[in-house]
């Protein structure tokens, strides 16, 4: 049996507005929209990791708020698991993995190509937002 590996993406909040990460590699990926994040190292806990992963990928610090609901398939063993987070200082900028970013309003989070895997929580994301 093969156990599952956790990837932490980030539903990053700030000001009412959703982060949107244009992944520039692997080819296959690249050009195709994501919430930032990555994989858990060993002994790390998802929060830890998504601190990590947002500090080396964008230079901020964040608080990751909740995990939302769900469990999304990617290329074994991975799964997708997202949590939101506040933007607690620093400016996002695309340091690695990324050539562009985007703040999306709920209303416009339908205006990039998303990763399939991060299509549920984007939407999930976005109906919080809108709740307030
Ligand atoms: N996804 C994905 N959505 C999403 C993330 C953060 C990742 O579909 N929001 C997929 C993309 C990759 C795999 O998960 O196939 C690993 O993500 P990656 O490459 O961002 O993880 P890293 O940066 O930890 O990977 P290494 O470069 O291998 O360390």
């Amino acid at each position: 049996m093969t156990t599952v590996r956790v990837v932490v993406g980030g539903a990053v909040f700030d000001r009412g507005r959703l982060l949107a990460a244009r992944r520039s590699a692997p080819p296959e990926l690249a050009g195709r929209w994501e919430l930032p994040g990555g994989k858990l190292e060993p002994g790390e806990s998802a929060r830890q990791a998504l601190v990590r992963e947002l500090r080396e990928e964008l230079g901020v610090e964040v608080e990751p708020l909740a995990r939302i609901d769900g469990e999304w398939p990617l290329k074994p063993p991975y799964v997708l698991h997202v949590w939101t987070a506040r933007l607690l200082a620093g400016e996002v900028r695309p340091l690695q993995d990324h050539d562009e970013l985007r703040w999306l309003t709920p209303d416009r989070v339908d205006e990039v190509d998303w990763l399939e895997a991060d299509r549920p929580a984007v939407a999930a994301a976005a109906r919080l937002l809108s709740a307030g």
